[in-house]
């Protein structure tokens, strides 16, 4: 059987500045912009191997070796915007397949997360943005990828760029400029790390795009966030990259998690994503902060209960004896932490 195939990696983004809310479903529209780092690939990411020969029958996707129903709307938007892109650039293949021949032939996509899926850590914005880079190589499709890979996850646009990413909101009814663009390199900063607590592995109870359509349709808070809060964070985050100034960075990212939260408890029902073990990370952090008499260590959560730390790389050893010291791994096994250094996508 003749095949082309592509395998891509991808790493998760964690947002400093929050995405939650949109204002258009099916074109993924968000009501506010946001920022986000992208953590490096060798330790959290997406793998992603995209198969594609006129001997296919259908079109087949199988994410962490169970198959998946390739009707998903989300991953035949991404299919076709892909394949519409292929077609405008249309030209010969390898010297014997019309690239329009190709354009009809089915696909097999084969997906994995080296960590839990669904359990707020960006399982999603990794998956993809995987699959769009490995479609785009596969049908050599160049350019900006990140309104494509807005189609299948709001916050997978912002895994397209490496170091840090802020995605526009936007302002075109059709999506055209709601885009991703990376605001500063990874070594920019390159004193900054990244610390993940994985809390649980767990699925969440809500799913992102169920909890932030509650909200929408039931929080006053959100409202006043989209309008008065984020914009001015915004100016003052991207003021705090640009600066290197660590404890602007921490107030900011501290005070957006807590809002998001706050939104998630505002919502009716209310959405409750932190647990207690999310809770006493948030106390010692606070404690710690408080000791050294400055912020040296924040803390940002996502729809779920595990913790992204953000410290200076000097500053991990001193923190990560205090976590180990409070915070025992579960039955013994692998210590339930990472640390990374964001670092570009390759
Ligand atoms: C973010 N989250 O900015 C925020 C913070 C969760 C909390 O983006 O519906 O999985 O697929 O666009 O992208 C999670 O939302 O939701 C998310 P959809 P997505 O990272």
């Amino acid at each position: 059987m003749k095949m082309q195939m592509v395998t891509c990696v991808a790493p998760v983004n964690i947002a400093v500045i929050k995405y939650w809310g949109k204002r258009d479903e099916n074109l993924i529209l968000p009501l506010n912009s946001s920022i986000s780092i992208t953590l490096s690939p060798t330790q959290l990411r997406a793998k992603t191997t995209v198969a594609l020969s006129k001997d296919f029958e259908k079109t087949r996707i199988w994410l962490n070796a169970v198959e998946q129903n390739p009707d998903n709307p989300r991953l035949q938007n991404i299919i076709r915007k892909i394949k519409h892109r292929a077609f405008r650039c249309n030209g010969e293949k390898n010297g014997q397949a019309n690239k329009e021949d190709m354009l009809n032939w089915h696909l097999h996509i084969c997906s994995e997360n080296n960590f839990p899926v669904s359990a707020g850590l960006a399982s999603s914005a990794a998956g993809y943005s995987c699959l769009v880079a490995a479609m785009a190589n596969l049908f050599e499709v160049e350019g900006d990828l990140s309104g494509i890979a807005r189609l299948g996850s709001g916050s997978a646009c912002r895994s397209m760029y490496g170091g840090f990413v802020e995605w526009d909101l936007g302002h075109c009814s059709d999506g055209s400029d709601s885009l991703a663009r990376q605001i500063a390199p990874c070594d920019h900063w390159p004193e900054l790390r990244a610390l993940l607590l994985v809390v649980s592995e767990q699925p969440k109870t809500v799913s992102s795009t169920l909890g932030m359509q509650n909200s929408v349709n039931t929080s006053e808070l959100l409202r006043s966030r989209v309008e008065c809060i984020v914009p001015r964070r915004l100016a003052e985050l991207r003021a705090s990259i640009a600066e290197k100034d660590f404890e602007k960075f921490a107030q900011i990212c501290m005070k957006e998690s807590n809002q998001f939260h706050a939104i998630c408890l505002d919502t009716y029902p209310p959405i409750g994503y932190l647990t207690e073990v999310s809770d006493q990370i948030i106390a010692l952090v606070h404690r710690f902060n408080k000791l050294c008499e400055r912020l040296k260590v924040a803390y940002t959560f996502d729809a779920g209960p595990n913790a992204c730390l953000f410290l200076m790389e000097e500053d991990v050893p001193r923190f990560l004896s205090l976590i180990r010291h409070f915070f025992r791994p579960v039955n013994n096994g692998p210590e339930n932490f990472i640390h990374g250094l964001p670092v570009d996508v390759p």
